[in-house]
């Protein structure tokens, strides 16, 4: 293949935008398929896993790699609702390129912002494609100033909607200054000349694009200044310079479900958006030298990196990988250089959503899948097994919501906890965990929404019906102030009897410090054999707690004296003694409880600060401080965790979509003595 015509490009933009119809309306008109694959009727080929068929929208991002005149032009979808913003964070890592999804409606949302920003941590050149130019009150002048306001891009028009609604009937390409006007059932075109009452309004935007060509280029400036024009050709190179260098963005519109103008899109791909040759080069660490290098695609050693992988119940794995040096062919054993493991790569793929071709090889700057490998996993690096070099992993954003996970049925246990991990396996956005304190199986992701859709795919996957619940906090106790007393356990009825007696004095020792148990007896009154039965004797009653069955912490005990008898005395008498006096001593003392308490990192644009901050108090958080970012404002909080466990979806609905947040356990602080009676109710034994 040769390397200069493959386009490796993401389609990306915030939900519902159109991006995976555009696809499926790319993948018919480039002859994969025999009709339009819709999401709204499960028919595509793109979204067919069975929760996003339910759903009707895109979970896993997912290549459609076409033949377009002659090139290769490999696609990557991506989910725009903000639950799924990792796999647009991995298909921008794996793209070189990306085209901009704006409607035509709603113009610019916060996921396309999102994914903007992600874009330009990549460097990636990009077009916009404004969509949905068939629908009623579609807008293609205010979809560009909503463009130019969110991103401060420099938007260049390249082509113009020619009517609105359901009086769209096709496009004018402002270089060649033609128009394509479509015929119902989209895909074919008839070229016309401009419309009359549009012929001002096209040369204004032809003007302005020759200007912003010429103002790009400085050869092109003074071809411009010596002839007052360029030639089509000399636009269309000036273009491709300007967005491959990222001087501005060219904008070009239609309708996906209509197929109108998608074919012009392909062309513009190939035309203005970089090959592998242009695209920002990529770094490797070359295992040998042990030294960071650029990989050109040039490069003979192979290099290639998994970037997706899905599980199929019934195939196994299915890896997608992008060759950035050199070739893989059929095959061909490669070193798995994160694994340390050879892998022979025995199936290859070129892929277009669920459809498959299988082929021989696959060179640089190429996007294909291989099936059922042993020991390949998302984010591994692939290369030659004499010339180890890896990619350093894709950084990724970190959950931010946790439910806990109950299986329906109690046979289910031991299945719940292996089937999150194969999903884990296809989702590089949730962690599983046993959090050992609550004694819950917690599934963390990116939204709430996001764990429903995966408990959605256990199901329709692996046939596991789960619940999910906010989990549980992990309250802890404590004690406020000394106190000590007695326990004495005594029983002496018929044969043997059972004698202990011990005397503790609790103190509150300072947070983090745990359990200490001093020995203070003197005079052995309690003997020496006996002292680790009253050790454990306490410990084992702190740990299922004295008030509201969570575990005691952070106090000192000392055993300060005691009686025994001779013949009755024995471990398990001193162990209960020991029980005895510690519920009666740390009641004494003043038991309080514990809640963790988190610290909450949030970026939220200027104009909602306010709000976000009301928002923290009401949750009894405290501001630890603002500051102003490059874009928005940085605010530390630190929250409780029990008011904080649905904050994903909360901050979200409070800056519409805007948000962004970290937590991290900070500490552990007393519970306001209101709440205590509440949670301890809540744990008290049924
Ligand atoms: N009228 C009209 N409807 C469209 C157009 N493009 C997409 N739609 C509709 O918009 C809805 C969402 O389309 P999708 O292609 O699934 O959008 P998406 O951007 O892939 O959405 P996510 O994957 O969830 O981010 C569907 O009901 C489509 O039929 C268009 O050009 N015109
Ligand atoms: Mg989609």
């Amino acid at each position: 293949m040769d390397i200069n015509k493959i386009r490796n490009v993401t389609f990306i933009s915030h939900g519902g935008a159109g991006k995976t119809s555009l696809v499926e309306a790319v993948i018919f008109d480039t002859g994969y398929t025999r009709s339009i694959g819709t999401s709204a009727d499960g028919s595509g080929v793109m979204d067919y896993d069975p929760v996003e068929i339910e759903r009707k929208i895109t979970i896993n991002a997912k290549v459609a790699s076409v033949n377009w005149n002659e090139y290769l032009i490999n696609i990557i979808d991506t989910p725009g609702y903000a639950n799924y913003l990792h796999e647009t964070h991995v298909a921008i890592a794996a793209a070189g390129s990306a085209v901009v999804i704006a409607s035509a409606i709603t113009g610019v949302k916060a996921e396309t912002k999102r994914a903007w920003q992600y874009a330009d941590e990549y460097s990636l050149p990009r077009l916009i494609f404004v969509n949905k130019m068939d629908k009623e009150h579609a807008d293609f002048y205010r979809a560009i100033s909503d463009v130019e306001q969110s991103f401060g891009a420099n938007v260049v028009p390249l082509h113009l909607p020619i009517g609105t609604a359901d009086n769209f009937i096709g496009v004018i390409d402002l270089i060649g200054m033609q128009a394509y006007i479509y015929l119902p059932g989209g895909g074919k075109h008839k070229i016309e000349p401009i419309p009359d009452d549009m012929v001002e309004l096209a040369n204004k935007y032809r003007n302005k694009l020759v200007e912003a060509v010429s103002e790009s280029d400085d050869s092109l400036l003074e071809k411009y200044l010596e002839n007052g024009q360029l030639t089509d050709k000399e636009i269309i190179r000036g273009v491709r310079e300007a967005t491959i260098t990222k001087r501005f963005v060219p904008v070009l519109c239609g309708s996906a479900t209509k197929n109108y103008a998608v074919k012009r899109l392909l062309d513009a791909i190939i035309d203005f958006l970089p090959s592998p040759l242009e695209e920002p080069v990529r770094i490797v660490k070359d295992l040998t030298s042990k030294e960071d290098m650029f990989i050109m695609p040039t490069d003979e050693r192979m290099t290639a990196h998994v970037f997706k992988t899905f599980i199929d119940p019934y195939v196994g794995k299915i890896s997608l990988f992008r060759v950035f040096s050199g070739s893989i062919n059929n095959g061909l054993e490669v070193l798995n250089t994160t694994k340390r493991e050879r892998e022979r790569i025995s199936q290859l793929y070129l892929v277009q959503g669920k459809n498959t071709i299988e082929v021989e090889e696959v060179t640089a700057g190429q996007i294909a899948m291989a099936s059922r490998l042993r020991y390949t996993d998302t984010f591994d690096t692939f290369c030659d097994v004499g010339t180890p070099m890896q990619f350093a992993p894709i950084a990724l954003p970190e959950p931010v919501i946790s439910y806990s996970i109950i299986p329906k049925s109690k046979d289910d246990e031991n299945k719940v906890s292996a089937g999150l991990g194969k999903l884990k396996e296809e989702d590089c956005g949730i962690s599983i965990r046993h959090d050992e304190r609550t004694h819950e199986l917690l599934l963390s992701g990116m939204g709430r929404m996001h764990i429903e859709t995966t408990i959605e795919k256990l199901e329709k996957k692996f046939n596991i019906k789960v619940d999910m619940k906010l989990p549980r906090v992990p309250y802890l106790e404590t004690v406020k102030k000394r106190a000590s007393g007695q326990g004495k356990y005594k029983k002496q009825s018929g044969g043997r009897g059972q004698y202990g007696d011990v005397w503790l004095e609790i103190s509150p020792l300072e947070r983090g410090q745990g359990i200490q148990f001093i020995d203070d007896i003197v005079g052995g009154v309690v003997p020496k054999n006996f002292i680790p039965a009253v050790e454990k004797g306490i410990r084992e009653t702190a740990a299922e707690g004295v008030l509201s069955g969570y575990p005691m912490v952070d106090f000192a005990v000392s055993l300060y004296d005691g009686s025994y008898h001779t013949v009755d005395s024995s471990e398990l008498a001193f162990k209960i003694a020991a029980s005895m006096a510690f519920k009666r001593v740390a009641t004494d003392a003043k038991i309080v409880l514990l809640e963790p308490i988190m610290d909450v990192d949030i970026f939220v644009p200027a104009d909602v600060v306010g709000i976000v901050i009301s928002d923290i108090n009401a949750r009894r958080g405290k501001i630890v401080n603002v500051e102003p970012q490059a874009v928005g404002q940085h605010i530390r909080a630190q929250v409780p965790m029990a008011e904080i466990r649905t904050y994903a979806p909360d901050l979200r609905s409070l800056t519409g979509g805007h948000g962004m947040f970290t937590t991290a356990l900070a500490f552990y602080d007393e519970l306001p003595s209101y709440l205590v009676d509440k949670i301890v109710g809540e744990n008290a034994p049924k």
